[in-house]
């Protein structure tokens, strides 16, 4: 069964605990249960990983970048937190590997602080789901299978 690893970043062990309002009240363990109900119903095998450390984000991408080479892993979700704002680091290791890396975020950047506008994954994310609460992750999981179906 194909392998789509879901990867969070700084922060994100936090949800459900703080910011309701922002990102809403389910836990990372449940958002993780999602997503590998969602992979299931498709196929898919989901592994979930979290870190607030840019260094291990960056070794679970080449990971994955391996498996997508070897043939068994489709794509990657991915959350990088308040990185996506700052990491050259995490564009260059998305545009390294070939696999399909879809950018998600909980909630709509594009309507908070300015600075939370530019993500530097987008210009090298195979698509972008911004805004609609942790519905994304499952979202960009569809994503995923429908691409993997294209490519055969
Ligand atoms: O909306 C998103 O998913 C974000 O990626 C979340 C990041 C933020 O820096 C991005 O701009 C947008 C923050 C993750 C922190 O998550 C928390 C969850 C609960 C309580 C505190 C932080």
């Amino acid at each position: 069964m194909p392998t789509i690893l879901v990867l969070n970043g700084p922060n994100l062990n936090l949800l459900g605990t703080r910011e309701p309002a922002t990102y809403g009240s389910t836990t990372l363990a449940d958002v993780e249960a999602l997503c590998k109900a969602a992979g299931q119903k498709l196929g898919f095998a989901v592994e979930c990983r979290q870190s607030n450390h840019e260094g291990v984000l960056i070794d679970a991408l080449h990971e994955a970048g391996r498996g997508y080479k070897a043939g068994g892993v489709a794509g990657v979700v991915f959350n990088a937190g308040a990185y996506t704002h700052s990491s050259v680091a995490l564009h260059d290791a998305i545009r390294a590997i070939e696999v399909p890396v879809i950018e998600v975020h909980i909630s709509n950047v594009h309507a908070r602080e300015s600075f939370r506008h530019h993500s530097w994954l987008s210009p090298v994310a195979a698509g972008i789901i911004v805004g609609f609460g942790v519905d994304g992750y499952v979202m960009a999981i569809e994503a995923l299978a429908r691409k993997s179906a294209a490519k055969g």
